[in-house]
């Protein structure tokens, strides 16, 4: 059965471009609840641990570099069939192959800096959320 939670962050590009409003706008319009959300900086072994699969990429480096060099916004989002349905709001990872309307369409600056994160899977999701919030903080 398909979950009922998805992690996002929206990454720093969004946040210094002044996004951070709209960007949640599009999430609340589409459905999905806000069960926890942090306004936060992450370190760099944060970052490295986040993007652990990805750590034998040529953009590693690069990704963690970019994730840790300003605020981001992390939050739980609750819907049926969260994970597909955001993967479906956010659009592809490279904003220039991104369906119109989706959020990486709209907001993300390249393949690199593109807006925001999506869990891939329900078991991700559930991994990405605890990586950030307890369940104390869920609300
Ligand atoms: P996703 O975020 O759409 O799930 P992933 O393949 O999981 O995409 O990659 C994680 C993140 O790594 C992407 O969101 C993007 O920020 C970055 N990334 C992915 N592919 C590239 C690339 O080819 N060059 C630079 N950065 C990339
Ligand atoms: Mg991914």
């Amino acid at each position: 059965m398909a979950g009922k939670i998805t992690f996002t962050m929206l990454k720093p590009d969004s946040v210094e471009n002044g996004y951070t409003g709209a960007i949640l706008e599009k999430i609340n319009a589409a459905g999905f609840r806000i069960v926890a959300m942090e306004m936060t900086q992450l370190s760099k072994k944060q970052a490295e641990t986040f993007y652990e699969v990805h750590a034998e990429r040529p953009f590693y480096g690069e990704l963690v570099e970019y994730m840790t060099s300003g605020p981001i916004v992390a939050a739980v989002l609750e819907k049926d069939n969260a994970v597909e349905d955001f993967r479906t709001l956010i659009g592809a990872t490279n904003p220039a192959e991104a369906a119109e309307g989706t959020i990486r369409k709209l907001y993300a600056e390249s393949i690199s800096a593109n807006a925001i994160h999506g869990s891939d899977s329900d078991d991700n999701a559930q991994i990405e959320a605890s990586f950030f919030f307890s369940t104390k903080n869920r609300f």
